[in-house]
């Protein structure tokens, strides 16, 4: 491995320290100190692989159910922290991702901000959200969108708790300092888009998933995987962020796969176990894994199984910083 240029051996003389003294009070510092940490050979992560079941999460989101209504909290939402940047809000470097919940009846106010979002539909019999005023309904596997600065607000019709896994790029949005975010004066908003332009029912995307399934060749590292394109613009499913449904066929054994774009995976259908780096996640439906910025990932399916995946590619596209490779 090649080394970077400040791996010279620091002086620690009284003199240095002094001058290092000097710097600083002038709003200046040595940039060989640091050259090797601030442009790493290869990324440098905080976030590090992690699981999330969801046997073990519902029930502390239910038991926030009882303790907080949705009026109170804004969202009811439990955010799934990387444990590598506990505190941060964030579950990659780049995307933070959270369990919301509904309780029958409830309806969360209408809000809008810069930060984008996507839904995807754990448990819902009843629940719907509002964007800019138009109403879609929450199926099990739906994938909705709020794209930047929509008016919205969720609500649950139902008789059962609706749960469901936010995706938002907050920690970009953060990192350009150039969040806004306000209440609506209003109860209800005008329609000012059609719904479907932001909504991916699951019964549609699976069906084709499966045509692909049965016309492709099965990708050695992905299975059959299908990015969830924006119907407006025919490009990535929001401008930061791109969603993804891939089928592992029955006993799939996935070869390594890395890439810059850290990526939030959640369970859809079937089981199987994925390796991230050195540690092993073996999932179920519902359960959330996250693969940090390149961590090498291999998937194996036991039985047939879908995960449905997110990351901020389109953002490191965009930028041209997004990299890809077999480890
Ligand atoms: O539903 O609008 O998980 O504003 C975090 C912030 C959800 C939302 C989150 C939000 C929302």
């Amino acid at each position: 491995m090649s080394t970077a240029a400040s791996d010279v051996r620091r002086d620690t003389s009284e003199e240095w320290q002094e001058y290092y003294q000097r710097l600083g009070k002038k709003n200046t510092a040595a940039l060989w100190e640091v050259l090797s940490e601030i442009v790493p050979v290869q990324p440098r992560r905080a976030c590090v692989p992690a699981m999330w079941r969801y046997e073990e999460v519902r029930p502390l989101l239910l038991e926030a159910g009882r303790r907080i209504t949705a009026r109170e909290a804004e969202r009811r939402v439990l955010i799934l922290e990387n444990p590598g940047s506990a505190g941060q809000s964030r579950t990659t470097q780049s995307l933070y991702a959270g369990l919301q919940l509904v309780m029958p009846g409830e309806q969360a106010a209408t809000h809008r901000h810069v930060a984008s979002a996507l839904r995807f539909v754990m448990e819902s019999d009843g629940g719907y959200t509002t964007v800019n005023g138009e109403r879609i309904t929450m199926q099990p596997g739906d994938c909705i969108l709020t794209p930047s600065w929509t008016w919205h607000d969720h609500g649950n019709a139902g008789d059962k708790p609706v749960i469901w896994l936010d995706g938002l790029d907050i920690p970009i949005v953060n990192l350009f300092e150039s969040s806004f975010f306000e209440h609506s004066p209003r109860e209800m908003e005008p329609v000012t888009r059609p719904g479907a332009m932001v909504a991916y029912p699951y019964a549609r995307s699976r069906e084709t998933l499966e045509g692909l399934y049965r016309a492709s060749a099965i990708d050695p590292c992905h299975g059959v995987k299908m990015p969830l394109a924006n119907a407006a613009t025919g490009g990535s499913t929001l401008p930061t962020i791109a969603a993804f449904l891939q089928i592992l066929p029955a006993g799939f054994r996935g070869e390594p796969y890395r890439a810059t774009d850290g990526t939030i995976y959640c369970a859809v259908e079937g089981h199987g176990c994925s390796r991230v780096d050195d540690a092993t996640f073996c999932w179920k439906q519902h359960d959330v894994f996250v693969v940090p910025s390149w961590c090498a990932v291999r998937h194996q399916a036991e039985s047939e199984a879908v995960l449905f995946s997110f990351s901020d590619r389109p953002a490191q596209k965009v930028l041209g910083l997004w990299r890809e490779g077999q480890p």
